[in-house]
């Protein structure tokens, strides 16, 4: 199995505008705790077509193995991307319009049949999932990176439980917490 022994980025990501950076970082803050490099830019399908489609097309020859893309409104960036790469593209639509990203969904979703853009949840959260799913894209092929998403995963479960703890030792000693339900008439 081929293992990422590089610190040159395996993924790119893009953004529509500066504006939307607030998300992206949720995106970037995982890369970096799963010790992914990545690129990063911000470039508009509307604004700048030619830089989106350069930075597409000259991809797999940067090293790069998955696209990120994240846009609001009438959220084309994705797409665009898709169209000039056969590398795997996530989409992250955003809630920076007045539709609160119900528009970005919908455009960065429904991809024509034969052009693929893997779409996650709009805003914050989808921003965080992309980067989990590049990285899991990317562990196909790397076994250490495999185990840290594991450990990641661990994580994830043990802030549940502390987070289960902390609600449980706030209602403690409370009428009605953890009274048993009557059963029978
Ligand atoms: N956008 C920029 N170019 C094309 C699109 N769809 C998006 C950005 C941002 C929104 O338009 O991704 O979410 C508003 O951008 P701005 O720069 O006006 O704040």
């Amino acid at each position: 199995m081929q293992t990422l022994m590089t610190t040159l980025p395996v993924v790119s990501i893009l953004m529509g505008s500066e504006n939307d950076l607030p998300v992206m970082e949720e995106c970037t803050k995982v890369l970096e705790q799963l010790k992914i490099p990545f690129e990063i830019h911000v470039a508009s399908a509307h604004r700048t077509p030619k830089r989106v489609a350069e930075l597409a097309t000259g991809g797999r020859e940067r090293g790069i193995r998955v696209f990120v893309a994240g846009a609001g409104g009438a959220a084309h960036l994705a797409g665009v991307i898709a169209a000039h790469t056969s590398l795997p593209v996530i989409g992250v639509p955003i809630d920076s319009s007045p539709l609160l990203g119900l528009d970005a969904l919908l455009a960065t979703a429904m991809m024509p049949g034969g052009v693929p853009v893997a779409t996650v949840a709009v805003g914050k959260g989808g921003a965080r999932n992309a980067g989990i799913l590049a990285a899991q894209i990317l562990a196909l092929g790397d076994a250490s990176l495999e185990r840290r998403l594991l450990d990641y995963r661990a994580f994830l479960g043990a802030s549940v439980e502390k987070a289960d703890n902390s609600v449980k030792a706030q209602y403690r000693g409370r009428a009605g917490a953890g009274a048993k339900r009557k059963t029978g008439a």
